[in-house]
């Protein structure tokens, strides 16, 4: 390992560059990853009413279980790996199949439509269920992340949970896809411009992660004016996004009225 490693061994920083992603790598034991599953499962099946922002999105500024994930040491040290010691939280949303959902993740880049100005970004996608490949685990094209950000064409299907059902308008060898197969507990770490997709659940059980969107201060999002983060380690050298409080409680009224605000001009960036 390299001595300046906090997490990741010097095998798979080195992944992470060659390829544009990471696993299996284990931040919870089980106990912990069933506890924030609980959490998610009983959000998922019985929101608050009194949510009116965007309920996949953001919800670290409204729970206070998802304010300690994205705080959560393990995965920081991950994140730090990549990033370096200055880390915010841009967004996260929740990636939820049911039983035999038909929904999928069209082939994407997440670049491509994000409004941000640099790759310093990553995702750390966190399994609370396992993620197999017949519940619809992710899937990602190694080395997909150097090549160009590539047009996509919306399809507005509506089993895409994608917002515009955008695809890559290329030709994907599917079989050159790795699929992301993981335990409760592990994330995987992909890379901003990775080409990745995955398919339906078709499995009687519920496939639950959470994808957790870090990124160094020094980026800027050229999109929109007013875009948010969450400081979660070191400092904010940049002041290049307003800095989102921590919630003390679950639903508080101004931390909803924020969560509705920031999650509404959002849509800009899915339009
Ligand atoms: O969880 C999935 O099925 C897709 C997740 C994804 O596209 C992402 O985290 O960027």
């Amino acid at each position: 390992m390299l001595q300046t490693n906090k997490l990741l061994t010097s095998k798979q920083t080195q992944c992470y560059e060659r390829d544009g992603f990471v696993f299996p790598i284990k931040v919870m034991e089980l106990e912990e990853a069933y506890d924030y599953g609980n959490e998610l499962n009983n959000y998922w099946e019985n929101p608050s009413k009194s949510i009116k922002g965007n309920k996949l999105q953001k919800i670290h500024l409204i729970t206070t279980w998802m304010s300690e994930i994205i705080r959560h040491r393990k995965i920081l040290d991950a994140v730090e790996d990549v990033l370096g010691p200055n880390i915010m939280c841009w967004t996260t949303t929740l990636f939820i199949k049911k039983p035999k959902d038909p929904g999928f993740v069209s082939w994407h880049q997440d670049g491509e439509y994000w409004g941000l100005d640099s790759h310093n970004v990553v995702t750390a996608w966190l399994a609370l269920t396992p993620a197999t490949i017949k519940n619809g685990c992710m899937k990602m094209m190694p080395g997909s992340h150097k090549w160009p950000e590539m047009k996509h064409i919306d399809t507005f299907d509506g089993n895409n949970l994608l917002t515009r059902g955008q695809v890559i308008d290329r030709n994907i060898e599917e079989d050159k896809a790795v699929e992301i197969e993981m335990h409760p507990g592990q994330i995987s770490l992909h890379h901003v411009n990775i080409a990745h997709s995955s398919s339906p659940n078709t499995t009687n059980q519920l496939r639950m992660g959470i994808a957790i969107r870090y990124i160094c201060p020094t980026v800027k999002q050229i999109k929109y004016d007013k875009d948010s983060a969450t400081l979660v380690r070191g400092v904010d050298t940049e002041s290049n996004f307003d800095l989102e409080p921590t919630p003390k409680s679950n639903y508080s009224p101004s931390a909803l009225k924020l969560h509705e605000r920031v999650t509404n001009n959002r849509k800009t960036l899915f339009k």
